[in-house]
């Protein structure tokens, strides 16, 4: 099998030690970072992805496609940075304030730098100066996760103090979680609502090139 095809397949399997055994295989048989990353781990994410849509396959198997894609990306990313692979665009993401759930967010994070995105990672319980000080640093766009009915709304506070500041123009926020709806993204004047990893993908593919 080709490497770029070996690393899909890994990304599926979730298999971390060969998934990142397989970059250094086609490192040293000379293949450049970038092909290795868009033919062979992006593929194999947006595959996993378009599985885990279709209900073929659930959780388990996304967090351990996650962690091959996050052992192969170890290997990868001093030589993606080395070969100065083109960002598309810089993403903070958080969990809200008052909520520590991160797994999805995490999930959320992974696929979009595996999709070129310059992740800015702002972990979990996040209050609304910090998304404010990484659209100050420089972020275009903001993905905000809440996975509690109780701190949902704390993304609301966070796009009024965004508003507030004087931000809203210069970035596009997106937001997700389980307890959040496109309704209620559409009331609170977000920029879009994803479902799933996948989805927020093209969302901010989307809304970033809007
Ligand atoms: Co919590 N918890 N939890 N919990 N927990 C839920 C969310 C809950 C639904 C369980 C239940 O009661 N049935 C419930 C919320 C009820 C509600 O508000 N309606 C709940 C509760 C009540 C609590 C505590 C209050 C419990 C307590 O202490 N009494 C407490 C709160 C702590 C806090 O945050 N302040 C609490 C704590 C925890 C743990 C720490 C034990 C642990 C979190 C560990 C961690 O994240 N590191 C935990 C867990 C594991 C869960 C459940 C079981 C699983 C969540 C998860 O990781 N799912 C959860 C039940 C459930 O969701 N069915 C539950 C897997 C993950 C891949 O999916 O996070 O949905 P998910 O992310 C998806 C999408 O939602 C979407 O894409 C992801 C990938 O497909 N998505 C985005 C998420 N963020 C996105 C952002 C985007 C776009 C898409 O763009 C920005």
């Amino acid at each position: 099998m080709a490497v770029p095809e070996e690393l899909r397949a890994a990304m599926v399997d979730g298999q971390s030690k060969v998934a990142a055994a397989t970059v250094s295989q086609g490192l040293a048989e000379g293949m450049d970072a970038a092909t290795l990353l868009r033919e062979g781990l992006i593929a194999g994410m947006a595959e996993v992805g378009q599985l885990s849509e279709n209900g073929e396959i659930f959780v388990p198997e996304m967090l351990v496609a996650a962690r091959a894609m996050t052992a192969a990306l170890e290997v990868l990313r001093p030589h993606l940075v080395e070969e100065g692979v083109k960002s598309s665009g810089k993403v903070a993401i958080g969990t809200t304030q008052g909520d520590l759930h991160d797994i999805g967010k995490n999930l959320v994070a992974m696929m979009l730098e595996s999709s070129g995105y310059e992740i800015i990672d702002l972990g979990v319980d996040v209050p609304a100066e910090t998304f404010i000080q990484a659209i100050r640093d420089g972020a275009s766009g903001v993905a905000m996760s809440a996975l509690l009915t109780t701190t949902m709304t704390n993304i609301q506070t966070a796009i009024e103090e965004i508003n507030e500041a004087g931000l809203r123009d210069q970035v596009r926020i997106i937001i997700g979680g389980t307890p959040i709806t496109r309704a209620y993204a559409n009331e609170i004047g977000a920029d879009g609502y994803a479902e799933d990893a996948s989805s927020a993908v093209r969302l901010v593919k989307e809304v970033l090139a809007a």
